[in-house]
């Protein structure tokens, strides 16, 4: 008898504009997701799978978090709520100039899982700023990791999918979602 191919849901969460989709396009290496500088491009959950040996990624790519203020963003956040419930593991972009905030944080943490923090746009930074950053929010979210990263220049990407493999593996097998 096969065993079930064993899938791990990544969710990819972030306020608008912060480069989710660019991230997820470089992780999976293919133009899925489309880019744009205006805020509020990416408006359902597009997936992006990732085959590994035994095992795939599947990352969720999402609408930006944001207070609802019309019937479309109360459905791009449905999008994000069901999204979240799938996943395995959070895949949180915050981008490089980006300040804590805790009613952001709230909308995610309250599904319980587990996050691997992206500071995304170091590409911009300059000087000590993305190692003060690193500091910053390692005193502000719980976290399993937290990766300086550039969608643009595909800086420590590898770390990015070094990490979440990590933790697929050393996750006990049986809570990720099986697949047949
Ligand atoms: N300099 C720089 N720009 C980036 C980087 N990643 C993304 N961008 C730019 O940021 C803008 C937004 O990128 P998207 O990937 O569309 O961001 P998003 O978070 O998916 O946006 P929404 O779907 O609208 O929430 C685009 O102009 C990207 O080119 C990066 O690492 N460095
Ligand atoms: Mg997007």
């Amino acid at each position: 008898m096969q065993s079930p191919h064993k899938a791990g849901f990544v969710s990819i969460i972030g306020k608008p504009n912060v480069g989710k989709s660019s991230l997820m396009n470089k992780l999976v290496g293919e133009n899925l997701s489309i880019i744009t500088a205006k805020a509020q491009t990416t408006r359902h959950r597009i997936m992006g799978i990732l085959n590994g040996d035994d095992f795939q990624i599947v990352y969720s790519d999402t609408p930006g978090l944001l207070e609802p203020k019309y019937e479309l963003q109360q459905a791009m956040m449905n999008y994000v709520k069901v999204s979240l419930e799938d996943a395995d593991l959070i895949l949180l972009i915050v981008e490089l100039g980006e300040k804590f905030d805790e009613q952001h944080l709230q909308r995610f943490q309250k599904f319980k899982k587990p996050i691997v923090l992206l500071i995304n746009k170091i590409d911009l930074g300059k000087g000590s700023q993305v190692n003060d950053k690193i500091a910053y929010w390692k005193d502000l979210i719980k976290t399993e990791a937290i990766i300086p990263v550039s969608a643009k220049t595909g800086e420590n990407l590898e770390q990015v999918l070094t990490t979440i493999k990590k933790y697929f593996s050393t996750t006990s097998k049986k809570s990720l979602t099986a697949r047949k």
